[in-house]
């Protein structure tokens, strides 16, 4: 990516220069980053490692240093030092590396153009198997990036669209084969998670590479153009069209805008969305520092080092919950359900609400209830009493469906409080959940008679078309400033 952060005309244009992902199966630094298990939350490196990278980060992607054009600027005088400064980090600290990229349209040399197709041909063949000499030991590696957005200059003379219409491609995952035996490889492109057909089309490309047993994982970038307004059902349409090729999944590129709030409300509502889908293997941030991406307004860390509220909400969310527990049971909030309902109550269900061990977001076990959906349906899990949330700004807790029933177009929940000696009603906005789904769900206090709560719970709702019996779950209710 460029640094600019001129003109929106200069972003369109630099958009086309991203691309990105990883990793599985490797062994990750168990000090690094703030993301545990098996999943990996990288960013890229420019010419300088930040000195706080291995607080948040726990993956490394070059941001320019391993693009053609950064490398081989002129013809046969290769340099790699930026290169080296990302690679020899990440394996120095046991984080993934992706090498990004070989094959691509843009940033390219830009005397490559000029030379005769044979020559194309060998100089693209040595460009790769440089990258793969130095760089073998790469988890990762983009080979071509933004197929269906800029398709490189000397494609005919790597065997143009040819008889499967992407030729180009076959040829270069072929190479990059050869030259990067260790290594997954992947393919990467922009504008996926907001566009169905665009993930169909990229699904063609990605099954002629299967059929082939050239391709390891599918990058998909999700850069704040797409990512700032495309709805939770498309990008959950898009991921579940993606994974239905039996690929892993990497989110390459990921940068989200808005003022702190909108940051933060669409990194809450879109991040587990990725996060939580099972064929995501690894997510990585196209940047973080204020003055240092790409993008205005998408940074996590002001200049100074100081968190964006979206930056401490993602460090919350994958450290699994927690935060201030309220004061204990009697009055406060939190809810764990480790030993027993917590006095929870349910209504409009078929059975329950019971401490459950099918699944929990915190610990072991959640609070289960069985319910009967039809349209409109609503369902209720709740304490009542009086509670006092004084000294907190949130309410938060996660919520589950079963893989059972038929939800239509979702799941309605919405964490809700009763206040104040009329009952009046606060909540957290709407999400929706799939069969199976989970998500989190946070209500803001503000405007709330704190010192005066008479119920708190989640409300679930039935889609206008859905019927048959599930099971939700409730759990790690608790307090926040
Ligand atoms: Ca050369
Ligand atoms: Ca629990």
């Amino acid at each position: 990516m460029l640094k600019s952060k001129s003109k929106l005309a200069v972003w369109l244009t630099t958009v086309a220069i991203m691309a990105s992902l990883f990793s599985s199966a490797l062994v990750k630094d168990a000090h690094a980053g703030i993301a545990n298990g098996s999943k990996f939350l990288g960013n890229i490196i420019a010419n300088n490692v930040p000195s706080n990278f291995a607080t948040y980060w726990d993956q490394v992607t070059p941001e320019n240093s391993t693009k053609w054009g950064a490398v081989e600027s002129t013809r046969n005088s290769m340099n790699w030092s930026a290169a080296d400064t990302a690679y020899n980090y990440a394996k120095s600290r046991g984080m993934p590396f992706k090498f990004h990229t070989l094959v691509w349209g843009s940033q390219e040399p830009s005397w490559i153009s000029g030379l005769s197709a044979s020559e194309q041909k060998a100089e693209v063949t040595q460009w790769i198997q440089a990258a793969g000499q130095r760089y073998g030991n790469s988890e990762f590696v983009d080979v071509v990036n933004e197929p269906l957005h800029a398709k490189p200059s000397y494609r005919n003379a790597i065997g143009g669209d040819g008889a499967t219409g992407w030729d180009w491609v076959i040829w270069s995952f072929q190479q990059a084969r050869q030259a990067f035996p260790n290594s997954k490889l992947l393919i990467n492109d922009y504008g996926i998670i907001s566009d169905p057909n665009a993930a169909a089309q990229y699904v063609q490309i990605i099954n002629l590479l299967k059929a082939r047993g050239l391709v390891d994982g599918i990058g998909i970038q999700c850069h704040y153009f797409n990512m700032d307004n495309v709805s939770i059902s498309t990008m959950n349409s898009v991921l579940n069209t993606l994974a239905a090729t039996g690929l892993p999944i990497y989110v390459s590129e990921l940068d989200i805008t808005g003022d702190d709030n909108t940051q933060l409300q669409r990194y809450q509502q879109k991040f587990p969305v990725l996060w939580e889908h099972p064929s995501v293997k690894g997510i990585t941030l196209w940047g973080y520092i204020q003055g240092q991406t790409w993008a205005s307004n998408t940074h996590l860390v002001t200049s100074s080092g100081a968190e964006r509220p979206a930056m401490q909400w993602l460090k919350q969310y994958l450290g699994g919950g927690g935060g201030q527990p309220g004061t204990g049971t009697g009055s406060g909030a939190y809810a764990n359900f480790e030993s027993g309902t917590d006095g929870w109550s349910a209504s409009n269900v078929v059975s329950g609400p019971s401490s459950s061990a099918d699944w929990s977001s915190k610990d072991t076990r959640s609070l289960k209830s069985t319910i009967n959906m039809s349209s409109g349906s609503g369902h209720y899990m709740f304490k009542s009493g009086n509670a006092d949330f004084t000294g907190y700004n949130q309410l938060r807790a996660t919520v589950k469906g079963a893989n059972s029933g038929n939800y239509g177009s979702g799941l309605g929940v919405k964490l809700y409080v009763k206040y104040g000696n009329n009952y009046a009603w606060a909540d957290s906005g709407w999400k929706t959940i799939s069969a199976g789904g989970q998500t989190d769900l946070t209500l803001n206090l503000s405007g709330v008679d704190k010192a005066n709560i008479k119920e708190y719970g989640v409300q679930f709702i039935g889609a206008s078309n859905a019927s048959g019996q599930t099971s939700v779950y409730v759990d790690n209710v608790y307090l926040w400033n």
